[in-house]
């Protein structure tokens, strides 16, 4: 981007400091959020999600495809496999089949990204991450770590986040299977979060006592990022 670093960006600590003083405590969160929004969108690729004529629509309602690994990992259903392990009393290692074995859940919920774009009422459907959780006997440790077989990516929630009805194992986006620039065949869907919560190529959940962890959050975003309540934003919730 183009966009001249903002001042507190390019003066000293004491400079940012004294600005941050001078604003008053509630602007901190906006003025960090910005800056920081700006790092994002810069690392990101320009990569949309490949719908045609996307850009002819008359809204600006569409998903930005992003990866932080520069590429898009695949592997096919067939060869995939999900493990849940850490502190469970049984490890599971799930195929692809295994997931669809399982009555699916859907719902649907706007979905937005932390620097700004927001697509509405996206049906997602798949598994409730909380019955996984339940079936490998989860301990009732602090947190839920997340990883992705683009080898770079992760997330956490803590315990009580990961056992809500609207975090998902995802397979399937407006009733078709995931794709590979959507993170399938399995992603998180963490509906009430900003989407960077949502980590794509999902391929192991692990409960432990250590966190919490998240590519973002170690770059400066919130771990606990509900939408309109976190990083310096108001957007309108999207649960
Ligand atoms: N593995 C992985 N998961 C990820 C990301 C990523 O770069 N890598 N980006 C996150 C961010 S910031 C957002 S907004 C959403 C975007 O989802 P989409 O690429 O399907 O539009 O994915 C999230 N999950
Ligand atoms: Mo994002």
């Amino acid at each position: 981007m183009t966009t001249p670093a903002a001042p507190e960006e390019r003066t000293a600590p004491v400079g940012r400091r004294a600005l941050l003083a001078a604003l008053g405590l509630g602007a901190i969160g906006v003025v960090a959020g910005a800056g920081l929004q700006r790092r994002l969108s810069s690392v990101i690729g320009p990569l949309t999600d490949g719908t045609p004529f996307a850009d002819l629509l008359p809204t600006n309602e569409r998903f930005r495809i992003y990866t932080v690994t520069g590429s898009l990992p695949w592997r096919p259903p067939e060869a995939y496999r999900l493990r849940v392990g850490g502190q469970v009393e049984r490890l599971l290692d799930l195929g692809y089949a295994d997931l669809r074995a399982r009555p699916p859940v859907s719902l649907t919920r706007d979905f937005q990204c932390v620097t700004g774009w927001r697509v509405s009422d996206v049906e997602w459907t798949g598994v409730r991450l909380r019955d996984l959780l339940d079936e490998a006997g989860a301990a009732d440790a602090a947190f839920v770590r997340f990883s992705s077989y683009d080898g770079a990516y992760h997330e956490s929630l803590t315990m009580e986040q990961a056992r809500r009805d609207d975090v998902l194992v995802a397979l399937d986006l407006r009733g078709k299977p995931l794709t590979r620039a959507h993170g399938g065949p399995a992603r998180l869907l963490v509906a009430p979060m900003y989407g960077y919560k949502s980590l794509k190529w999902l391929e192991a959940i692990e409960v432990t006592d250590e966190g919490p962890t998240g590519y973002w959050e170690e770059r400066g975003y919130a771990h606990d990022a509900w939408v309109g309540r976190s990083n310096g934003r108001n957007d309108p919730p999207t649960s």
